[in-house]
């Protein structure tokens, strides 16, 4: 064979090897199909069990995490019908991006804040007006009642399965620039808040200069001194490091945010009803775990807070100066989330407080 045939030979060879070996990459980051591709199980070994991933915001020292890997361990005892797969550090993608792929049936599971799902059903507002619900035991007993499976059905016409409200919790203030004691500290104070017109504008009437980003963005951002401050729940604050970044923390505990665990309905569809039945009853099974768990971080950190930052706490007249303040955002977004459900929402805090 000549010198230019065997030099042909090899150059196909190598070609065809690269493609093999492209095929094979992909498989093993589950990226070809969308999850619930029967084919991804054979990879993990596990027959044809279907493989759910799981796309979290948050980091892996949350108790969100802790709970997604709950969900998975009572999943996986349970049958071998799944794999499950927790990404945490919207690793696959923020809030908005892992909630439109669930749309698509590209992934199967993501468990966000309420606060960016109002783009994609305005009724979710009404968990965003500020300083409504009074505790958790009133959280849970508005959103385990019927008015909170209402507000789980709306999301079926957005092909999301909202299965279960796990807890962010209750929000509170850092900033790098003073300590807010009252309304007048919070003056010209840049501060972070999710893509949500509710928070914007709450913070605007209270002399605040908010600004709406991505929560994968905000770490940065606080570094880099865009913005002087932000409000999370005690557990992320502390677990993703903002006292890094941060020197004041007051408890304005200004919302009660919950997280919404969602399943992508297109892949929901291809599941037998047992199997959708088995997802539903674990979801809600680690709800409990999760909301157990991030109670007891919560107390934890706000303790370990008070160590790392300047903590002010806030007097219940200045609360009330703060609620007194946000009230015109109440009455202006009533209409765009729905004055019914807006009303039913207050009617339901006011039976179980
Ligand atoms: O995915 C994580 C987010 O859902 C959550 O942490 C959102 O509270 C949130 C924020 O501040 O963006």
């Amino acid at each position: 064979m000549t010198k230019k045939k065997w030099l042909l030979l090899l150059l196909s060879l190598t070609m065809v090897i690269s493609v093999l070996a492209a095929c094979g990459s992909s498989e093993d980051t589950g990226g070809t199909g969308s999850d619930g591709d029967a084919s991804q199980g054979e990879e993990s070994g596990n027959g044809d069990a279907m493989v759910l991933r799981i796309s979290l915001g948050i980091n892996n020292h949350h108790p969100l995490y802790e709970s997604a890997l709950h969900f998975k361990e009572l999943l996986e005892e349970k049958t071998d019908d799944f794999v499950v797969e927790v990404y945490h550090s919207a690793q696959i993608g923020d809030d908005r991006v892992a909630t439109e792929m669930l749309q698509m049936g590209d992934l199967a599971i993501t468990i966000p804040s309420t606060s960016p799902l109002v783009n994609f059903v305005p009724e979710y507002g009404v968990f965003d007006l500020p300083f409504m619900i009074p505790s958790e035991e009133v959280a849970d007993a508005v959103l385990d009642g019927p008015f909170g499976d209402k507000m789980l059905a709306l999301l079926e016409e957005q092909d999301l399965i909202g299965l279960a409200w796990y807890e962010n919790g209750f929000r509170n203030l850092t900033n790098s620039v003073r300590p807010v004691e009252k309304v007048e500290d919070l003056k010209g104070l840049v501060i972070r808040t999710m893509e949500n017109q509710i928070h914007l504008d709450a913070w605007s009437e209270l002399g605040a200069n908010p600004t709406p980003m991505s929560f994968a963005e905000l770490f940065t951002a606080m570094q880099q001194g865009t913005v002087d401050g932000q409000e999370n729940p005690y557990p992320t604050i502390e677990l993703e490091g903002y006292p890094e970044v941060q020197d004041y923390i007051s408890d304005t505990n200004h919302v009660y945010t919950p997280f919404v665990f969602l399943f992508s309905k297109p892949i929901w569809d291809t599941l037998s009803p047992e199997q959708q039945e088995l997802i539903r009853e674990t979801a809600l099974e680690a709800r409990l775990f999760n909301r157990e768990r991030t109670r007891e971080v919560a107390e934890q950190s706000k303790e370990k807070l008070k160590e790392l930052m300047t903590f002010t706490e806030i007097s219940d007249e200045e609360r009330a100066r703060f609620r007194e303040a946000v009230m015109p955002v109440i009455d202006k977004h009533a209409d765009n989330i729905s004055r019914d459900i807006v009303e039913e929402f207050m009617a339901e805090i006011e039976k179980h407080s």
